[in-house]
């Protein structure tokens, strides 16, 4: 069976029979099995509603145990699988391409231990961030990381793509934060990584080897992550700017000005806070400038954070590298310009259809590549806008046509890919490869590491029923 839309051939799964279905209620009762296509539409499609699987069957495990006797019975009967968290994912990674099981987190959402002394959270992969960061912050603590996912998106999901988010400046990636993690492999044996110590050198660290597989690996189960203490006191800067240049002068003096207090430091586009605009009618604080960048400072004493937000800004205001600004400490205002920043993805997507490329390139090249791109472009498109963490040299460039364009498909790929390996950036710099990029890694990757990971991937997933088609190029 080969998918017209995809061009891609389905590899030598067994389709899902009756007696399958029996196994699966057996183990997890009636109600934890859902069948149909209709009924599992909204998991067959992910969240740009740009790729769309075929699945019949999700199941919804609850512990460690069934998903093991899940995986143990698939691969011995050769059914492919999808694991599914929020299904947030933006690389086409969450849904299944064909008929594959769709393994869901969603019930395996309970938080194990907090440990008040050390900071470390020990949690079920389906927690959804955003509650679990609420449940962390009775204690005093925060989720090292965020992103405009939270409402939806799984810890587990977040662990699987190793998503960086907008405090990777302050907090690190997850490869750092995340000390233990348990996955069960395709052959159901389940691998307990489990640590909830900081330093741990003995032996090869596994962990990181289920954290960014997008579930390609072993599908995870349980993590333990690092959650430093909540902030008593958090700014947030609205800034406008006239050129690129004056961006980066910005970044590097809210770096020496700020230090240790700098939490985030996002960047917008005038393209792209007009879509917020026109789709959303949302009201930012300024407008009418060329670049705009989001500063925020994190710390634990309000006096203090102040007194140095406001030399900076005089400093910055004061040197004329930035034209305009406006401060919020209030949190309700805090959202709002949060949400001017968060809510792009989404207005974007009501303009039609949106081609999404998660670069990471060297600051200096870092919006030349949007002004190259929509020169290449011309009139071929509604929008072509850069935004992101330029804190971690990662630009979300996206580009909008009322729908799917071949033709500017093409305009766009490979030229993005040879642009940004030239510059010797990353095709994919937090998202993952899933499956709209699977086939790009070389872009970013040697062919020996391109190698080595399908050795990896064979003797982890023999039959290579975890997650087909995705992460890894077709063979
Ligand atoms: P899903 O989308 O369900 O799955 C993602 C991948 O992980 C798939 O390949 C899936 O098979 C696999 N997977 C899921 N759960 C497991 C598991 N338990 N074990 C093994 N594999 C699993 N990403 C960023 O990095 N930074 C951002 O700033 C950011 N902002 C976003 C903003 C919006 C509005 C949206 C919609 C997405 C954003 N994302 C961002 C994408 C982000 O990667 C995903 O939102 C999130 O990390 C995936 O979590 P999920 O639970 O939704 O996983
Ligand atoms: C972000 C996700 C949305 C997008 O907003 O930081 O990672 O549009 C992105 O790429
Ligand atoms: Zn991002």
């Amino acid at each position: 069976l080969t998918s017209k839309r995809y061009q891609v051939k389905r590899g030598k799964y067994n389709e899902i029979n009756e007696e399958n279905i029996k196994f699966f209620t057996e183990l997890l009762g009636p109600h934890r099995i859902i069948e149909g296509e209709s009924e599992l539409e909204g998991h067959n499609t992910d969240w740009l509603d740009t790729v769309r699987g075929a699945s019949s069957v999700l199941l919804k495990p609850k512990t460690t145990e069934e998903v093991s006797a899940i995986l143990s019975y698939c691969n011995q009967h050769r059914l492919a699988v999808c694991p599914q968290g929020g299904n947030t994912g933006l690389v086409g990674g969450s849904v299944p391409v064909f008929d594959e099981i769709i393994i869901s987190t969603n019930l395996m959402n309970k938080v194990e231990n907090v440990d008040t002394w050390s900071g470390v959270v020990t949690c079920q992969s389906g927690c959804v961030l955003e509650a679990l960061d609420q449940h962390v912050a009775d204690f005093g603590l925060m989720v090292p990381l965020d992103l405009g996912a939270k409402g939806s998106c799984h810890i587990g999901g977040n662990v699987s793509t190793n998503a960086g988010g907008l405090r990777l400046l302050r907090y690190g990636s997850l490869h750092g934060s995340v000390l233990g993690v348990e996955a069960v492999l395709a052959s159901g044996e389940v691998i307990d990584c489990m640590t909830a110590m900081k330093k741990d050198n003995t032996g090869y660290d596994l962990k990181h080897l289920f954290i960014g597989s997008e579930g390609t690996l072993g599908l995870v189960t349980k993590i333990a992550i690092h959650c430093p203490p909540r902030p008593q006191a958090v700014n947030l800067a609205l800034l406008g700017l006239s050129t690129y240049e004056n961006v980066l002068k910005t970044y590097v003096a809210a770096k020496s000005k700020l230090g240790e207090i700098l939490s985030s430091c996002e960047f917008i586009d005038r393209s792209s806070l007009e879509c917020v605009e026109e789709n959303l009618k949302l009201k930012p604080p300024i407008s009418s400038h060329e670049y705009y960048m989001l500063i925020e400072t994190s710390g634990s004493n309000g006096t203090h954070d102040e007194e140095k937000l406001n030399i900076f800004l005089e400093d910055v205001l004061g040197s004329g590298i930035v034209d305009d600004g406006t401060v919020a400490s209030e949190p309700s205002r805090m959202l709002h310009i949060w949400g001017l920043r968060e809510r792009i993805a989404e207005a974007l997507h009501h303009e039609g259809y949106t081609y999404k490329y998660d670069i990471s390139t060297p600051l200096s090249h870092f919006y030349k590549m949007v002004e190259d791109m929509r020169k290449h472009l011309g009139s071929k498109i509604i929008r072509c806008c850069g935004y992101g963490h330029i804190g971690d040299g990662n630009l979300h460039l996206n580009i909008t046509t009322d729908e799917f364009d071949k033709e500017v498909l093409n305009r766009i790929e490979p030229a993005v890919y040879e642009w940004t390996s030239k510059v010797n950036g990353s095709i994919s710099a937090e998202h993952g490869l899933g499956f709209k990029k699977r086939n790009y890694i070389h872009y970013s990757k040697s062919s020996g590491a391109v190698t080595l990971m399908k050795q990896m991937k064979k003797l982890l997933d023999p039959n290579g029923i975890l997650n087909p088609y995705k992460v890894l190029p077709d063979e």
